[in-house]
């Protein structure tokens, strides 16, 4: 009997550090709400990731039209309510993302995201 609790604990280990190493694998995913919690903000999920592939979520919030723009890729206009998408791969580094709409960043659209 303390044989089957002995390899139960080896095959509970086994899994737990397959587990671990799948969910190291992931894709990193940020959630990023724009307009909210006033029109030239965004609101980022995490500010730090780990550098690979990071999925933004991006959802317009506010009121007026908002994009978001990270490392040279930007996503299209979103009306208000919209989401959408953007996949890119980041290295180490800090990256600042904007809105492109003209005035926004300025007006404080803008923000940084640490990558390590
Ligand atoms: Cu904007």
């Amino acid at each position: 009997m303390r044989r089957y609790v002995v390899l139960a604990a080896v095959v509970l280990g086994v899994l737990a550090i397959g587990a671990g190493a799948i969910s190291a694998m992931a894709a990193t995913s940020v959630s990023v709400t724009a307009g909210k919690p006033s029109e030239l903000r965004f609101k980022l999920s995490k500010s730090t990731v780990t550098h690979g592939t990071v999925t933004f979520t991006i959802k317009n919030s506010g009121t007026l039209a908002h994009d978001f723009k990270i490392a040279g890729k930007r996503t299209k206009l979103l009306k208000r309510g919209k989401s959408t998408t953007l996949t890119v791969t980041l290295k180490k580094g800090t990256y600042t993302y904007i809105c492109t709409v003209p005035g926004h960043s300025t007006g404080g659209m803008k923000g940084k995201l640490t990558v390590r």
